[in-house]
């Protein structure tokens, strides 16, 4: 007989969600973490029938009810995954959804919003392009300027 064993004093045990786990596993990554399985979701995407690279939301909830979660799960996730809102999941959504499904399946909780390490590439928003429009904004004549020192130059008496 075994008494105690090597998870005996640790309080969580082995089992206790770390860092690096369910959903925040990938936080510290470069590459989208979904990335690394999307090949196998997308041998399932490409048989749901995808129009323009989207499938339905018809089409995705029958492929997400194999996973046997309940409707009230399968709805929050689907909100996470969706991330345009359109009622349609691209390849990249539904790889989302999947991975999505794979920690609830393993027994982790889901976020309220999706952490932006999990947001797929294509739909990240980019700060830096903003910025770069509103540059020209703030081009003046320089002409103007210029000529107004050249002038200055003319009157210096030290020419
Ligand atoms: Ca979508």
């Amino acid at each position: 007989m075994v008494s105690g064993g090597a998870f005996e004093g640790s309080h969580d045990g082995p089992f206790g969600q770390g860092y690096g786990e369910g959903i925040s596993a990938g936080a510290d990554a470069e590459d989208w973490i979904v990335s690394r399985d999307k090949h196998r979701y997308d041998e399932i995407f490409f048989t749901l029938m995808p129009v323009n690279g989207k499938i339905t939301g018809v089409n995705a909830k029958k492929e997400m009810m194999n996973s046997r979660l309940p409707n009230t799960v399968l709805g929050k996730i689907w909100k996470l995954a969706d991330c345009d809102h359109d009622g349609m999941l691209d390849d990249e959504e539904f790889a989302l959804a999947q991975h999505l499904i794979k920690i609830k399946l393993e027994g982790y909780e889901l976020p309220a919003e999706l952490p932006h390490h999990l947001v797929p590439p294509a739909h990240r928003k980019n700060p830096t392009a903003d910025k770069k429009s509103s540059k020209t904004s703030g081009f003046r004549s320089p002409r103007f300027t210029d000529s107004a020192s050249f002038s200055i130059k003319q009157k210096n008496p030290h020419i």
